[in-house]
């Protein structure tokens, strides 16, 4: 082998390999993440990746999820050109067209339905992307629509709106200078490995843990000093019963809670419902533990909670649940002090990026007036109140019933039916609409149901702005040509807006003057400079907590104190929601006797981010099979064995999948894991087991039979 062959071998960048090294990001998983990558290029192609040292998220590692970004940019079914459907609804036969011909049906298709039905029969969805979406929701504004809406319907806005009710913005743990960290829901080493390692760190350094999670996980064994194991979905009465053990002992903060708290009486008579008479029969918890978590908060005093933006949301008491947790730290004393939860106000696609924008001002300012309300405003008001965009739990529904006006297209970004709960009932409703225009980077079984289809490209083939906590920012630059003719999803948006000529100027400007105006002008940076940073830089000086300041000034609820009663709630008598924060059974009405099991879907796994990765050779092979982990007692009655077939079945539907027997649930609960196309664990949900505060679906509380498959 010659010098140059082991050189190219070993992918060695310099002039004589011809490989050389570019930065960008992968935007595989959540937004909060979204690490730096290096890109080693040969003849235009990424040959290898690596993490990014000095990088503020990743600092040069990589994950399962972002080591697979190569495989995942070049999938076999990425799509390449615009395409027309040829074929039935679902059959994915579909012509190559030109941009110019699929942007000319759109606009005709959307301005009929427009004619026909009006602006708010046409929708604008986005799944799990996000960083787009200022430019879709002005895009349905600009086109007169309220229905933009996206798959935060069912992801973290629960989780929000119970922070705006309680404190009237987000709150973030101070976590290292907690005393303890309440990690309810909270299993980062699958989630958020970032976290992961602060956490093991913070427990280095001494930092407790109270980890509260229906199955044993990595969190419950590594990081627990107390593990309570309660039903899923009962979280509320568990908060509710530590809560009255801390009032009952006096192991509360009174004067702050006399002077920053509103609702206290009232909460305190509502928690003493849930004690030693009934909490181990309602959540499963032996009492003596809920003693012991009361005494680990007492011993402990700063403490600090995680952020669960989605299993403790994920039933139809989630909202609720959320709440009760939260309200652990203004009883306590622990709101915006130091080693608490601090006041985190949102500013960036409902996070806090560090710094202030007018985000909001180019959000809103277009917004249609004297519209039909957004769907789902009518059976979720609170939703409607708080957030103003559709709740698309409620999508499918309106778009079969036709009820309270006919919805007849959507236009999507990214759109996967499978997410929604009974999935099925999507389906059903795509089928129905006069016109479906689907965007995504791969040919899914979503755009199979598409008019049109168009090709979106990757992160790697685009930039984007993105800014991290702590004031700093970059903007990306493409390190390698769009694939085929895909483009960037905002470039799409711009130009539809151009095509149909809508009357939105800095939407027609585009997505680099909207970050430039709206987000840049006022911290005197440009977009350039940014791009030719190495790293993402300060933009803006990080806010300097000063403990209880925010109280002092008066948050943003209508009392100006934290809420443990809501004052929003109770302006509204109409909702028919509770004030306090209340506890009701999780559970669907289904018969126990013919569904005597219950389950939870959508914990997270390694090597696979919803849909995203399951089609990605290196991450399937690490989890080939859909499976579902059931206790080994429950294994021994039903006779079954690592690897045998299982069938789940609800009043909904039917799914055979392998099983894993494991101590990791309890007995009673089966736990399956999402995003699988052939083995669709939503299939099995109700679409309208909802949770009335915020509409989230119940992923995690369907009762269901268990059999087994010979
Ligand atoms: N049973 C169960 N269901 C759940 C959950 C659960 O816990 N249990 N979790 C819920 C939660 S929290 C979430 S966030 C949702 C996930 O929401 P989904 O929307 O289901 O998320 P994904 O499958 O990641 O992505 C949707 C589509 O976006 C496409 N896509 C990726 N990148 C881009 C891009 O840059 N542009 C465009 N146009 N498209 C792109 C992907 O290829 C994919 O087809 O699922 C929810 N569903
Ligand atoms: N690898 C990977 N990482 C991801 C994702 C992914 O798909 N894959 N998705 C991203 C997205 S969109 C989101 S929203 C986040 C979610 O992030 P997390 O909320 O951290 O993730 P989960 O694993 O869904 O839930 C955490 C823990 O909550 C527990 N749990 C479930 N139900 C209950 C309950 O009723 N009560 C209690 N106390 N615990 C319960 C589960 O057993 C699990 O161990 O993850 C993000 N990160
Ligand atoms: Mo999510």
């Amino acid at each position: 082998m010659t010098d140059l062959e082991r050189k190219l071998q070993g992918k060695i960048p310099g002039p004589d390999t011809g490989i050389e090294v570019r930065r960008t990001m992968c935007d595989i998983c959540s937004p909060g993440m979204h690490c730096g990558i290096n890109a080693y290029l040969k003849d235009g192609k990424v040959i290898k990746i690596e993490g990014l040292d000095g990088h503020p998220v990743n600092d040069g590692k990589l994950c399962t999820k972002g080591l697979a970004n190569r495989q995942y940019i070049y999938r076999e079914d990425r799509i390449l050109t615009p395409l027309k459907r040829v074929g039935r609804r679902g059959e994915g036969r579909f012509e190559p067209i030109t941009w110019e011909e699929a942007y000319g049906e759109i606009a005709r298709q959307l301005n009929r339905c427009k004619e026909l039905y009006g602006p708010e029969s046409v929708a604008f969805y986005s799944g799990y992307s996000k960083w787009y979406r200022q430019m879709l929701r002005r895009l349905a504004y600009a086109f007169g629509s309220p229905n933009y809406g996206c798959e935060s319907s069912a992801c973290y806005t629960a989780a929000f709106m119970a922070w705006k009710l309680s404190a009237g913005d987000q709150g973030g743990p101070d976590m290292e200078h907690s005393d303890l960290f309440l990690g309810w829901a909270f299993n980062p080493f699958h989630s958020s490995y970032m976290a992961a390692r602060k956490a093991m760190k913070l427990k280095e350094k001494g930092l407790k843990f109270l980890i509260v999670d229906t199955r044993r996980t990595p969190a419950s064994e590594k990081l627990a000093d107390l593990f309570l194991q309660p039903r899923t979905g009962t979280d509320g009465a568990l908060a509710l019963a530590i809560a009255h053990e801390l009032i009952r002992r006096g192991w509360i903060d009174l004067p702050y809670i006399q002077r920053y708290v509103y609702g206290f009486e009232e909460y305190a008579a509502y928690a003493a419902q849930f004690n030693e008479s009934n909490i181990e029969a309602i959540t499963g918890v032996p009492y003596e533990q809920v003693v012991a978590a009361a005494e680990l908060i007492h011993a402990n005093p700063r403490m600090s909670c995680n952020e669960s933006s989605a299993p403790l949301c994920h039933h139809r008491n989630g909202l609720q649940n959320y709440r009760a947790v939260l309200s652990l730290l203004a009883i306590t004393g622990n709101f915006d002090r130091t080693g608490g939860q601090l006041l985190t106000p949102h500013s960036y696609m409902h996070v806090s990026c560090g710094f202030p924008t007018r985000e909001e001002e180019f959000l809103y300012e277009t917004r249609p007036t004297g519209v039909k309300p957004p769907v789902g405003a009518p059976r979720f008001p609170l939703w409607d109140h708080l957030e103003g965009e559709m709740q698309a739990m409620d999508l499918s529904r309106q778009i079969l019933e036709g009820t309270p006006y006919p919805l007849r297209a959507v236009f999507a970004l990214g759109m996967n039916a499978r997410m929604f709960p009974d999935s099925g009932r999507m389906f059903r409703a795509l089928e129905e609409l006069d016109f479906f225009a689907d965007t995504d980077l791969f040919l899914t079984d979503t755009a199979h149901y598409a008019d049109i289809v168009l090709p979106a490209c990757s992160s790697f083939e685009r930039g984007e702005f993105k800014p991290y906590p702590g004031g700093v920012a970059w903007y990306t630059s493409p390190v390698i040509q769009p694939l085929g003719q895909s483009k960037s999803d905002v470039d799409i948006i711009a130009e539809l807006a151009r095509y149909m000529d809508l009357p939105d100027e800095p939407l027609k400007a585009g997505y680099e003057a909207f970050v430039q105006h709206y987000i840049l002008d006022d911290y005197g940076v440009t977009t350039e400079q940014l791009k030719q940073a190495e790293l993402p830089i300060p933009i803006a000086p990080v806010h300097q907590h000063r403990d209880l300041e925010a109280l002092e000034h008066g948050l943003a609820t209508p009392t100006g104190k934290y809420e443990l009663k809501s004052a929003i709630i109770e302006a509204h008598p109409q909702w028919g929601l509770d004030a306090l924060p209340t506890y009701r059974e999780p559970l669907d009405g289904a018969d126990p006797e013919a569904y005597p099991f219950v389950l939870t879907s959508g914990s997270r796994i390694p090597n696979a981010i919803h849909s995203r990765l399951h089609a990605v050779p290196g991450n399937r092979s690490l989890r080939p099979h859909p499976t579902a982990d059931l206790n080994r007692a429950d294994c021994a009655r039903l006779g079954v064995e690592e690897g045998d077939r299982i069938t789940i079945s609800t009043p909904r539907g039917r799914l055979t999948v392998q099983v894993h027997p494991t101590l990791t649930v309890p007995e009673g609960l089966v736990n399956l894991f999402h995003g699988y196309s052939e083995a669709d664990a939503n299939s099995l949900l109700d679409a309208d087991h909802l949770d009335p505060y915020s509409g989230f679906p119940a992923y995690r509380s369907t009762r269901c039979a268990v059999t087994k498959e010979n």
